[in-house]
């Protein structure tokens, strides 16, 4: 079969996500990231020094001037990633202006800059997380109770959506095996499942009428996934708390799969034996599997995986670059897939 080549990637092609959301609507994406960011109330005032050491910094003129919440008073001790080493690309950042002004967060809207649009006044703290199933220690904890046993960490991560944009992250947070530990999971417990805040007060996308998504936004892993070094719990991102946009107060950042992986603003983790539902698996089966792991050769019914854009796009063009098994973690994350037939199981 011929496939044409295209010049450059399409704004067409890189927001099929919100497809299901408004077929009507033509997105316009690149222009006014730089306005994105005014609207959404991020000021010219500083971050504080805490964080001292921290290698990448949210520039002092696009950080948000609100009250920063307590836990950031945590970033103080955390050593700089050491770049090239397992945890950390030394590839290029991706501008923390984009990062927080070109987002995918449908409970706050289905175009690119929405969720920062509407998400100036969400309430991240107080915050509590609900742990439930196949566990020892269920319960409701508060975000105090989840992040006090665990020393914080830089890691610079590769993120490629679906829709075959990619960016260079440099998240704070903690391995996610260390939470699981934390509740201590039984011998059922084969999976965990993720759960968005429902809130259609604060968020909404949530109550729109053309909502196809069945809220809360839910994802999940199989265990031994979960507890890979690389799964991590994100509670900041440049040196900075995450805004509300990128997941605010605590996110998952699952770097060698697909970026919906990467659940934002968790309020329920829950342990289960079967295999559980996930948001886009449930509104796509045919578009989104389970796994969701990155893969040029297993191609999206409607867009090939092989290539990606990095970002940020500019007016001279963008950075196309080939896209890598397992996102470029196949050393690492291989094992975890060896004798499944990844294009069954996408
Ligand atoms: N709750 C929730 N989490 C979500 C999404 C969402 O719409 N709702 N979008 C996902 C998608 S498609 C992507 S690509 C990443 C984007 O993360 P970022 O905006 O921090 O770059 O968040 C993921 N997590
Ligand atoms: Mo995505």
């Amino acid at each position: 079969m011929l496939i044409k080549s295209k010049p450059d990637i399409l704004p067409s092609e890189i927001t099929p996500e919100s497809v299901y959301m408004s077929r009507r609507k033509f997105i316009v994406e690149g222009a006014g990231l730089a306005l994105g960011v005014a609207a959404g109330g991020l000021s010219t005032q500083a971050f504080a020094a805490d964080g001292d050491g921290l290698r990448a910094r949210a520039p002092a003129d696009v950080v948000r001037s609100a009250p920063a919440p307590w836990w950031v008073s945590k970033f103080a001790s955390i050593a700089p990633a050491a770049e090239g080493g397992p945890f950390s690309t030394e590839e290029t950042l991706t501008p923390y202006s984009d990062v927080v002004s070109y987002n995918n967060f449908y409970e706050f809207g289905v175009e690119k800059g929405d969720p920062i649009a509407n998400s100036g006044r969400f309430e991240a703290d107080p915050w509590s997380v609900t742990i439930e199933g196949e566990v020892d220690k269920p319960g409701i904890y508060n975000l105090e109770d989840i992040l006090k046993p665990h020393a914080l960490e830089e890691r610079i991560y590769r993120l490629r959506c679906v829709e075959r944009w990619s960016m260079v992250v440099p998240w704070i947070g903690f391995p996610l095996a260390d939470l699981i530990k934390q509740f201590q999971p039984n011998s059922k417990a084969k999976y965990v499942q993720f759960f968005t805040l429902f809130d259609p007060s604060q968020m909404p996308g949530q109550r729109s009428r053309f909502t196809t998504i069945s809220w809360p936004y839910r994802e999940g892993l199989r265990i031994d996934e979960a507890v890979h070094p690389l799964s991590l719990i994100a509670v900041g991102l440049y040196g900075n708390y995450l805004p509300p946009q990128n997941g605010a107060p605590l996110r998952l950042v699952v770097p060698w799969k697909y970026g919906f992986k990467s659940i934002k603003s968790i309020v329920k983790i829950r342990f289960t034996e079967s295999e559980p539902e996930t948001s886009w698996n449930m509104l796509a089966p045919e578009e989104y599997g389970f796994y969701a792991n990155v893969n040029p050769e297993v191609h999206h019914p409607r867009w090939r995986q092989d290539m990606e854009t990095r970002l940020p796009q500019s007016l001279f063009g963008s950075t196309r670059m080939k896209t890598e098994i397992f996102n470029g973690y196949g050393e690492q994350v291989a094992s975890l897939y060896s004798g499944m037939d990844l294009a069954r199981f996408y």
